[in-house]
């Protein structure tokens, strides 16, 4: 595969290189990465945008002269790299007022606060050009069900969204928000944890239609879920705004890898699915390049993202081309999942007299046969692996 280029739509957070490798046990250990070499790096590397929290950019506290500053050497680096910002978000987790939550803290000047916070950064993502604005609440959950009332943090959870879906409105800003569902870390138990949670929450909003999702394939695989399905239900409801490609090894700790460097299978189905389901936004890495990197292991792991999903995406397309794939597929009858099951203008009463349906329905001769899953598997796995 060659380099990436910006047709690509690749995409990375300031907090992902730019990510000092403290964890709970350990210091930092590497040093502060500069905004205006960030940019120009992950240019050079053949990236297409950046993406960043408020307090990536401005320190949390601030002055006004001192934000005004950062924003003009990022907004030049910018413009000499040509890099865009698709999408932008708010640190509503690190400051230790955000302890019990932003938007469902108990504490209701906070959450005034985190309203307003957000909203500033709002202005500066619509500012730089962002359409997608990401709310991935992190702080908003519990370590004991005693100290939260779920469905009054619901209320406010959607109260918040709607103030802000209403602030967008009313500025005629061109941003749409994405919430990112995670299950656990930092808190306990976390508000809105998989892609099933946050659409079914969608759908209770005033603004719903402006709604919609940013998943991370780590956060769902954390809840021992499949994210290509989650992926599949998101496109199909037309949430599928933004995503965090990543990497992560079942249910553990949020491990943040490079993309492929997890489930490799399903990655491959991922791509295969995001190639040809018709998701055309940005490809956005949510990573930590590993703790025991140096700066020059920080842009291979940056590299490491786009050449695995070049690779993933050169072999989805071998898959799909390749003839015997298209007669595994019909072997399985894939395609036939396609067809209604009811005829066109069949009504229910049709389907009850239907004799062949139900009473001459052989049950036998269907159950025995096969669907030649084995077969297709496999035929993926050796196209994953070039072997086919
Ligand atoms: C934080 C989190 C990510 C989110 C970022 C957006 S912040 O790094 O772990 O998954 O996407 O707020
Ligand atoms: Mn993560
Ligand atoms: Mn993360
Ligand atoms: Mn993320």
């Amino acid at each position: 595969v060659g380099k990436p280029v910006a047709e690509d739509k690749f995409s990375f957070g300031l907090w992902t290189v730019g990510w000092r490798a403290a964890d709970p046990f350990g210091d930092a250990t590497r040093p502060e990465l500069d905004v205006v070499e960030t940019v120009h790096k992950l240019a050079e590397l053949g990236a297409w945008g950046v993406t960043f929290h408020d307090n990536d950019l401005i320190p949390f506290g601030s002055d006004e002269r001192e934000r005004e500053k950062r924003i003009s050497r990022f907004r030049t680096a910018l413009d000499e790299t040509g890099l865009v910002v698709p999408m932008a978000t708010t640190n509503l987790f690190t400051h230790p007022v955000f302890k019990d939550g932003a938007l469902t803290s108990n504490d209701r000047d906070i959450r005034r606060f985190a309203l307003r916070k957000v909203m500033r950064n709002m202005d500066l993502a619509a500012e730089l050009g962002a359409t997608t604005y990401v709310l991935w609440g992190g702080r908003e959950g519990s370590e004991t069900d005693a100290a939260k009332d779920v469905r009054a943090a619901m209320d406010r959870y959607r109260e918040g969204i709607d103030t802000l879906a209403q602030y967008v409105v009313e500025q005629g800003y061109g941003l749409r928000l994405a919430l990112e569902p995670k299950p656990n870390e930092p808190r306990g138990d976390i508000l809105l944890p998989t892609i099933g949670h946050a659409l079914a929450f969608i759908s209770t909003l005033e603004h719903h239609e402006m709604v919609g999702l940013n998943p991370e394939v780590g956060h769902e695989q954390m809840a021992g879920l499949n994210f290509v399905h989650g992926i599949g239900q998101a496109l199909w409801q037309g949430k599928l705004f933004h995503i965090d490609l990543n990497g992560q090894h079942g249910p553990r700790y949020d491990q943040d890898l490079v993309f492929g460097h997890g489930d490799v299978l399903s990655a491959f189905f991922l791509v295969d699915l995001l190639e040809h389901g018709g998701y055309d936004g940005p490809r956005h890495f949510d990573y930590k390049p590993p703790r025991t990197e140096d700066i020059d292991g920080v842009w291979a792991s940056a590299e490491a993202n786009m050449r695995s999903y070049l690779l993933l995406r050169e072999r989805a397309k071998a898959f799909r081309a390749d003839p015997r794939v298209q007669e595994a597929l019909e072997r399985s009858r894939v395609p036939e999942l396609a067809q209604p099951t009811l005829a066109e203008g069949e009504t229910v009463s049709d389907l009850k007299a239907d004799r062949t349906a139900f009473e001459e329905f052989d049950v036998d001769a269907a159950a025995a046969r096969g669907y030649a899953y084995a077969q297709l598997s496999q035929l993926a796995f050796e196209h994953l692996l070039g072997a086919a």
